[in-house]
């Protein structure tokens, strides 16, 4: 089952998404659905489905015509790093200028370390919701979409779901200096993450799950990847209880378990492309993209 959150008369809205055809929920957010199942001791997918039999779900919206928020209003995006081969060989690339050795770098080594890389990505007020546009830096020349599954979490850490997100990384920025990563990973609408969640316990598989990511320019699709998260070098849990460990974690929150695509190392992101990212169980995250303007 996905659980979508869009502009209904200007009030958010939590609604479920089957085929093309959104059924609002009496819900403002994803919370809320989460926390009335456990209230009244059952779980979002039963307690979605009730209000669907007992037909108190009557109004239809079309998808396609919907204003979409983020489906959970995230206080914070966290993201994990090197969790996938392929992300392991861009980082040493773009630290070594294209010179790679053999060396352990930090790279090989986080890939391989009991602990992963965690690092904070977003908070609500950075993270832009699907359709609208995610920006570039203006003091950088080569940045990249990054297309990773995202796990929805309560504050104990439990995973109440999963959906796409774009860690918009730069890889100068981090290449010159990996102690430069918060200004290669942050800046104002540089995360995006949904459409969709869809609920862990309608999921059969995390472990299986294919991502496309498709780059447009001028009408024209320039990058097509493909991976699947049967890559994924750790486990979700694993992942979030290292985010959990001592630390302070807000129902709601998205962790970002890394990437697997990276596009070719001539390419770069320009003003007025498209990203598109997709997971067939999720949906598709599409966002333009919009080059800062340098204040200086
Ligand atoms: O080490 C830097 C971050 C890597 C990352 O974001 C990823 O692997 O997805
Ligand atoms: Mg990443």
């Amino acid at each position: 089952m996905r659980i979508i959150r869009f502009l209904n008369n200007k009030k958010p809205t939590l609604g479920v998404l089957k085929s093309q055809q959104v059924s609002p929920l009496p819900y403002s957010d994803f919370m809320e659905l989460v926390n009335d199942a456990e209230n009244k001791k059952t779980t979002p997918l039963k307690l979605v489905q009730q209000l669907i039999d007992d037909k108190r779900i009557t109004e239809v919206f079309v998808y396609g015509e919907l204003n979409l928020l983020t489906p959970v209003a995230a206080p914070e995006v966290w993201a994990s790093g090197v969790t996938y081969f392929k992300s392991r060989e861009a980082r040493n690339f773009e630290a070594s200028n294209g010179d790679m050795d053999s060396s352990q770098t930090f790279y090989d080594k986080v890939y391989d370390a009991e602990r992963p890389e965690l690092f904070l990505k977003s908070t609500e007020a950075r993270t832009i919701v699907p359709n609208k546009d995610l920006n570039i830096r203006s003091d950088s020349e080569w940045q990249i979409p990054e297309p990773e599954v995202g796990v929805v979490i309560n504050k104990k850490g439990k995973i109440l779901g999963y959906t796409i997100g774009n860690d918009m990384s730069s890889r100068d920025i981090e290449g010159e200096n990996p102690l430069y990563l918060p200004q290669a990973k942050i800046w104002k609408s540089s995360c995006s993450f949904g459409p969709a969640i869809v609920l862990a316990e309608s999921l059969p598989d995390p472990y299986n799950l294919e991502i496309t990511l498709s780059i447009y320019r001028e009408g024209m699709k320039i990058v097509e990847e493909s991976a699947n998260t049967n890559q994924l070098k750790r486990e979700y849990d694993e992942l979030v209880s290292f985010l959990t460990r001592d630390n302070m974690i807000f129902d709601g929150t998205v962790l970002l378990t890394g990437t697997s695509i990276v596009p070719p190392n001539e390419f770069t992101l320009q003003d007025g492309d498209r990203i598109e990212i997709e997971v067939p169980e999720i949906g598709i995250l599409t966002n333009p993209v919009k080059k800062l303007i340098s204040k200086d």
